[in-house]
């Protein structure tokens, strides 16, 4: 049905007499229809992407785009009256991921569908997701985020599993998402949920009765980012996840006339991290209630089974305490036992067995033993793992080590968010671009042609202005469409050092002060959640808020300099800023960050970067060179040295750099008393004083100087628009096609 018969069918309307509610839906129930008439995948061998997160984002528009109706679909409604992009607004944004690790999830299904690979993703269906961010008296409150409508994008299943935990079992049920490939075929994302989850036991805020698993296992994402505090729901979670992924795959198998004797021919098993790692024993003791011997069941998975890490952060790598598996997961424990006992017989090491000796279960030391392949997630990352982290593994076994460096989708990084640079690319170059990413480097051609220069800053400025009126209209944030625009949007962590970037605002309102006014105003843009129980992380998003709010107030420093921090940072905000960018921070200690994936966004939206050495900027810097990045900042091999001796004290860096001085002390300043809270301020003071884990102060001078230089050099529009060229034309190595198809020719043979 078309959209006319389908509207008439709902309300008995003409498409110009809907509301943009009735048009949502009747569109959704149209796409819904046009993605079940695609062709599923199809092969002998197929990928299950286990992941506790896919951050996808609203579907109708990019699903519209990768259908091929997007333009006709737009037209049609605007000849009625009708805006496509307030039909947008109407949708719900499915919030399943905390950050990098969700959203990459969330691209690689896309590339996986578009390249017409065999392959599904399996993960939860949390009925609030992460928490929506509110902002009160500047400081970060938590509040659900319901996202699940009578109609969704969801659809219901007969696949249903009873799940056994310690003293009770649960009733599963599968919900599917259609992805749909760019003009080409569907994958599907599986999502598990209780049939018993109860919503009403949700009560002020996010609280909600931990200890009631049956009602509450699917509420929540667990709404920690590579910091986890390991708390025992989140073990339910995980298994309620890996049993249902492990029984589908089964089923799935035998269902193809496949032999479990073989089941590497027929499935391999992707683990996002650690969080699926009980996949392991789990198919192992699903195998063996199927009657084959342990020996045999532990060599099938272990040929099944392939490990992403995406972080170094100890305090990320799930350790799970005994006597936390032995309540919720008992009947995993005995396999457990034997695999932790085999690898202490074979190897006279204990930094590599799966037990420790306080009785915990390293999770990512089972998937390197009992996986055959493990892989890094940038270039930099992949050789720390080999190098210092991961060492010891490595030795052990060289050979399942290996490099696969992240990247975006094109389709909802481009060509949904950023449609008027898209229809400028393929007037230079032909839409080959959207299919095969590498072709942008023809843009190249137009380095030097000051036509082409002037239209790429045209389009920014559009991009500027629409963000502009986006922001007034949905946040009540005023912004000067003529400042620069620098922006940095991710986790709030303090690896990924905002508080340096806050910093550095402190300094340049000292600078205006004094009289040293910026050739043109600047706008600092952050957007971040922290995690609810990363005290820090709150009280830095604290001091952003109130630097918002003073500066604002000073008419000596508010034209020159704004602090903006938006509210509730996802998906859909992430595609309003990433066009809008003149500048984008990828300031992380270097070392810390896996890879990252908002630089590779901004880099195709044609933002310039300032950042360390760290994650996938290194390859940025390798594809763009010198004079189109801005790389400041101790390396990782001096970063890894100072932690290796222990040698660094932070108070020497405030006692002989008077800028450094200067910046801290005023966060404790009685003009920033007037708008913030003692205790969160003080906090935030002390611990950069005396810990600063993440070394924020040794790169401050050079922080400071790249972003002068940066500042400086913007003014010479025409030598800009060049470095958005290059930044632009050098991006298609970043797509998840690239990422996609390295994986399936190393790993998954498909
Ligand atoms: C998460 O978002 C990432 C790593 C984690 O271990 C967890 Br838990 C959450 C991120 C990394 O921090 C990024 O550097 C990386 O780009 C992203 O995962 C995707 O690999």
């Amino acid at each position: 049905m078309n959209l006319q018969e389908i509207v008439t069918k709902r309300t008995g309307k003409a498409i110009s007499q809907c509301s943009n509610e009735e048009l949502y839906f009747s569109l959704l129930e149209m796409t819904k229809g046009m993605a079940e008439e695609k062709v599923s995948n199809e092969g002998k061998r197929k990928l299950y992407y286990i992941s506790a997160e896919f951050l996808i984002g609203k579907l109708l528009s990019n699903n519209l785009i990768n259908l091929g109706i997007y333009e006709d679909v737009k037209k049609l409604l605007a000849d009625n009256g009708k805006s496509l992009a307030e039909i947008e607004e109407v949708e719900p944004e499915p919030s399943l991921g905390n950050g990098g690790l969700g959203r990459l999830a969330a691209c690689f299904l896309d590339s996986i569908a578009t390249l017409g690979l065999n392959g599904d993703g399996v993960g939860l269906n949390y009925h609030y997701g992460l928490f929506k961010q509110v902002f009160e008296n500047n400081l970060q409150h938590e509040t659900p985020n319901p996202w699940i409508e009578k109609e969704s994008w969801l659809t219901k299943t007969d696949r249903a599993y009873t799940i056994q935990f310690g003293g009770f079992n649960l009733q599963s049920r599968m919900y599917d998402i259609d992805v749909l490939g760019y003009n080409n075929r569907t994958t599907k994302l599986h999502l598990f949920d209780v049939e018993t989850v109860d919503e009403s036991l949700v009560g002020d805020g996010i609280d909600f009765d931990k200890e009631d698993i049956k009602k509450n296992l699917t509420l929540f994402l667990y709404p920690d980012d590579s910091d986890d505090k390991g708390r025992i729901l989140r073990v339910y979670q995980q298994y309620f996840m890996v049993s249902n992924a492990a029984r589908l795959i089964i089923d799935e198998t035998l269902a193809r006339g496949g032999d479990l004797h073989k089941l590497n021919e027929y499935a391999v098993v992707q683990i996002n991290d650690t969080h699926p790692s009980m996949v392991i024993p789990e198919l192992i003791r699903l195998l063996m209630e199927r009657g084959i011997l342990m020996d045999e069941a532990i060599d099938i998975v272990s040929k099944t089974c392939a490990y992403t890490n995406h972080t170094i952060l100890a305090e990320a790598l799930e350790k799970w305490p005994i006597h936390f598996l032995e309540k919720a997961v008992p009947q995993l424990m005995p396999i457990i036992y034997e695999l932790n006992s085999r690898v202490v017989k074979k190897f006279d090491d204990k930094s590599v067995a799966i037990i420790d000796d306080e009785r915990r279960v390293h999770m990512a030391h089972m998937d390197i033993h009992y996986g055959y392949s493990i892989n890094g997630v940038a270039y930099l990352h992949t050789e720390i793992l080999k190098n210092s982290e991961l060492n010891n593994f490595y030795k052990i076994y060289p050979e399942k080590f290996n490099n696969k460096t992240n990247g975006i989708t094109f389709r909802r990084w481009l060509l949904h968010c950023d449609p008027e640079l898209t229809a400028l690319f393929e007037s230079l170059i032909g839409d080959g671009f959207k299919k095969d990413a590498t072709e942008l480097e023809k843009l190249g051609a137009f380095v030097n042609d000051e036509t082409v220069l002037q239209k790429i800053l045209d389009v920014k400025n559009a991009k500027k202005a629409e963000l502009k009126d986006y922001l007034a209209k949905t946040q009540g944030i005023e912004l000067n469409e003529n400042s620069i625009y620098d922006i940095q949007i991710k986790r709030l962590h303090e690896y990924k050092r905002q508080q340096m970037n806050a910093l550095y605002v402190i300094h340049k309102y000292f600078e205006i002060k004094a009289g040293k006014k910026p050739a043109r105003p600047i706008t600092v843009i952050f957007g971040a959640k922290a995690a609810p129980a990363y005290v820090i992380a709150k009280d830095i998003i604290h001091l952003i808020l109130c630097l918002q709010e003073l500066i604002s107030k000073d008419p000596e420093v508010s034209p020159y300099l704004k602090v903006v921090m938006v509210e509730n940072y996802n998906v859909t905000l992430a595609e309003k800023l990433i066009p809008a960018a003149d500048i984008h921070e990828q300031i992380s200690l270097a070392s810390k960050e896996a890879s990252g994936t908002s630089n590779m966004k901004f880099m195709l939206n044609g933002a310039v970067a300032i950042g360390t050495m760290d994650g996938a900027n290194v390859e940025m810097h390798q594809f763009v060179g010198d004079d189109n990045i801005y790389i400041f900042g101790e390396t990782s091999e001096q970063v890894i040295e100072h932690y290796a001796k222990a040698d660094y004290v932070s108070r020497s860096y405030y006692d002989n750099d008077e800028n450094i001085r200067r910046a801290i002390d005023f966060i404790v300043s009685d003009e920033m008393m007037a708008v913030g809270c003692r205790e969160n301020l003080e906090r935030l003071y002390n611990e950069l004083l005396n810990k600063d884990w993440f070394m924020t102060l040794p790169d401050f001078e050079e922080y400071v100087a790249a972003k002068e230089r940066i500042f400086a050099d913007y003014e010479d529009r025409m030598a800009w628009a060049k470095k958005m060229l290059v930044n632009m034309s050098q991006a298609g190595f970043f797509s998840s096609d690239r990422t996609i198809a390295q994986y399936n020719e190393d790993i998954w043979h498909l």
